[in-house]
């Protein structure tokens, strides 16, 4: 009996035990290919925003709020490998907000003095931003709007396309706002001189405004989740399409993307659930 009983146990370990070590055996190449298939499909249905302005109009501090008040950052792919404290290259970083992956794409100025687009950077940024970008939040300061803000939007043009005008909206950054009386934004723009009124009115009258303060911080909450359904809403009135420049065919930016893409396949397989 015992022998048989032995026999049993060690025929049903082997079968119990085959499934456990089919579990923790190493991922073959087949179970890779349904991961990444997986992953693939998920890109699709991600939303990217892309940040564009002048040096110093605070795109790299908006974009760490959003990140900031959004939570949950998820991974972070750059042109560049060696970031720096002003931004020299393109990056992109990613949540998960309101049930959806959200691509932000920070960027530096993608123009030189005289309007001449850096094509490297310009790539490097629609690579990042791939499937979309679906926005580009032109980002300018609160209270400085020279000649070469309102030059901006021409060489945005210039660089994107015309029609990138119907996927912008205007984000405005307010360093240090003073606590006791918090900037109205209507109130701005309504006061604001003709030729910013004219870029707002361009990019179909669509602005929100951000506070960046280390001092009191509350504010930003609800500004960025305006900010963000602000981006839905738009996202929604394209059905969802990107924007795609025509001169650059996205097979080309799909192959330049295409290291920083492995990076971000394995950080789902580590990190996604
Ligand atoms: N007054 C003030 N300036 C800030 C603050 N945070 C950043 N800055 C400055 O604002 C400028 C714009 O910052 P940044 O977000 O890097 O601009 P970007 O070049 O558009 O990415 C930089 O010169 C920063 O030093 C802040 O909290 N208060
Ligand atoms: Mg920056």
């Amino acid at each position: 009996m015992d022998g048989w009983m032995d026999g049993w146990m060690d025929g049903w370990m082997d079968g119990w035990m085959d499934g456990w070590t089919d579990f923790f055996r190493p991922m073959s190449s087949a179970d890779l290919r349904i991961l990444v298939h997986v992953t693939k499909s998920d890109e699709t249905k991600k939303t990217s925003v892309v940040l564009l302005g002048l040096t110093g109009s605070g795109k790299s501090s908006a974009l760490n709020l959003i990140l900031n008040r959004s939570g949950n950052t998820y991974s972070l792919n750059s042109s560049c490998q060696d970031p720096t404290e002003s931004t020299i290259c393109c990056e992109r970083k990613e949540i998960f907000t309101g049930g959806k992956r959200l691509i932000l794409v920070d960027t530096p100025e993608l123009w030189d003095d005289d309007g001449v687009e850096n094509t490297e950077l310009v790539k490097d940024c629609l690579a990042l931003a791939l499937p979309g970008p679906h926005v580009f939040l032109l980002v300018l300061q609160v209270g400085r709007f020279t000649q070469c803000e309102s030059e901006m939007l021409g060489h945005v043009q210039k660089i994107f396309g015309r029609e990138v005008v119907e996927h912008a909206i205007i984000l405005f950054v307010h360093f240090d706002s003073n606590k006791h009386r918090p900037l109205k934004i209507n109130e701005y723009v309504a006061g604001a001189h003709s030729s910013l009124q004219d870029l707002i009115r361009k990019c179909g009258s669509r602005f929100y405004l951000l506070n960046v303060s280390k001092s009191h911080s509350g504010l930003s909450y609800p500004q960025v989740k305006e900010l963000l359904s602000g981006i839905d809403k738009l996202v929604a009135s394209h059905g969802g399409r990107g924007y795609s420049v025509k001169r650059f065919s996205s097979q080309e930016l799909q192959e330049r993307n295409h290291l920083t893409g492995d990076r971000k396949e394995a950080a789902y397989l580590l990190g996604d659930n």
